[in-house]
């Protein structure tokens, strides 16, 4: 089970399997559903289950959500009926949010017990977590990880992708027992959506195609990624600022500006085109003052306290206002 899709790869693929094989055993589908029409059937079904459903909330230490015992909290959910009759139901627990996504504005649920109190990263970066795949239907599990996987978020179903981007990494990593990692203070949450947001009509191992899924998970750490090796972080390659890196094209040559190394495909390499600086500072020393078109990029301590900033300066050689990886003539 692999979450890793790039979304116009599903299509692809979506369309091989439905048009090709319609004596396949993925359910006799022939053609996609309506994504409007798909999308009232299972806003219902999540509702449904939010509101019948709780999560053991008593084992989570509410007064001291920073604690060491938190770190290890492993999320489970069951029906509100019998002995749980009176636990308090998801509905009432988790934050909605909406989306337009494929022309269709799908609504999803973050549950955020821990934000984490680590570095933010975006919706471009690998996060690396440990997590759990449910199915809204049944709560069987489709996949269980219980040692941290780095998952590019950038090629992940888009409901993972934004809730996730809603949490933080942990503040610290420390060898523990038998030298697995433990980590203090990351994320710890639970994200709730549609099928639009998840495999929709693309039969996977364990997950029946139309089915709104659960992920929860624990995050520790985030690389931030450079896709195309230009020299620019992919997050700051969403030149619309619109949160979404996959529809930035400023050459039109199909390959989108973070998996570009030449942006405006002048034929000078991205990398070439801008200027990259790297700042030592030792404790006590002063932050550097950045250039009006420099941005940072990373920051690492070490432990000896000596911080590296590496940034990089958008160059605008004609001062026309477009930096020089991005204009052409
Ligand atoms: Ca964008
Ligand atoms: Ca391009
Ligand atoms: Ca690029
Ligand atoms: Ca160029």
């Amino acid at each position: 089970m692999k979450i890793i899709k790039f979304t116009f790869l599903i299509i692809i693929a979506s369309v091989v399997i439905f048009s090709c094989r319609p004596d396949d055993d993925s359910g006799g589908a022939i053609e996609l559903a309506d994504r409007n029409e798909q999308q009232i059937e299972d806003s219902a079904e999540l509702i449904e289950f939010l509101n019948t459903h709780f999560y053991n909330y008593e084992d989570f230490d509410f007064m001291n959500p920073e604690s060491a015992a938190n770190d290890t909290f492993q999320m489970t959910f069951g029906k509100i009926e019998g002995a749980n009759a009176d636990k308090i139901p998801l509905s009432s627990q988790v934050e909605t949010r909406t989306i337009t996504y494929f022309d269709t504005e799908y609504t999803y649920y973050v549950l955020k017990l821990r934000e984490g109190g680590g570095k933010e990263y975006t919706n471009a970066d690998a996060v690396s977590l440990t997590y759990r795949g449910q199915l809204v239907e049944d709560l069987s599990t489709f996949d269980f990880k219980l040692t941290q996987q780095l998952i590019g978020l950038v090629s992940s179903i888009k409901g993972f992708q934004v809730g996730l981007d809603e949490f933080r990494t942990a503040e610290d990593i420390v060898e523990g027992s038998g030298g697995f990692l433990n980590a203090r203070n990351g994320g710890i949450g639970a994200i709730f959506f549609p099928s639009g947001l998840g495999y929709y009509g693309l039969f996977q191992p364990g997950i029946p195609v139309y089915s709104e899924l659960i992920f929860s998970f624990n995050v520790f750490d985030a690389i931030y990624q450079d896709d195309d090796n230009d020299g620019i972080l992919s997050s700051l390659e969403d030149i619309d600022g619109d949160n979404d890196v996959t529809n930035d094209d400023t050459d039109s040559d199909g390959n989108p500006n973070f998996a570009d190394f030449d942006d405006d495909g002048d034929g000078t390499l991205t990398i070439n085109e801008i200027v990259q600086n790297t700042y030592v500072l030792n404790p006590g020393d002063l932050e550097p003052v950045l250039a009006a078109n420099e941005v940072e990029q990373t920051r690492e301590t070490d432990d000896d306290g000596v911080t590296t900033i590496s940034t990089v300066v958008f160059t605008d050689t004609d001062g026309d206002g477009t930096p020089d990886y991005l204009d052409a003539n």
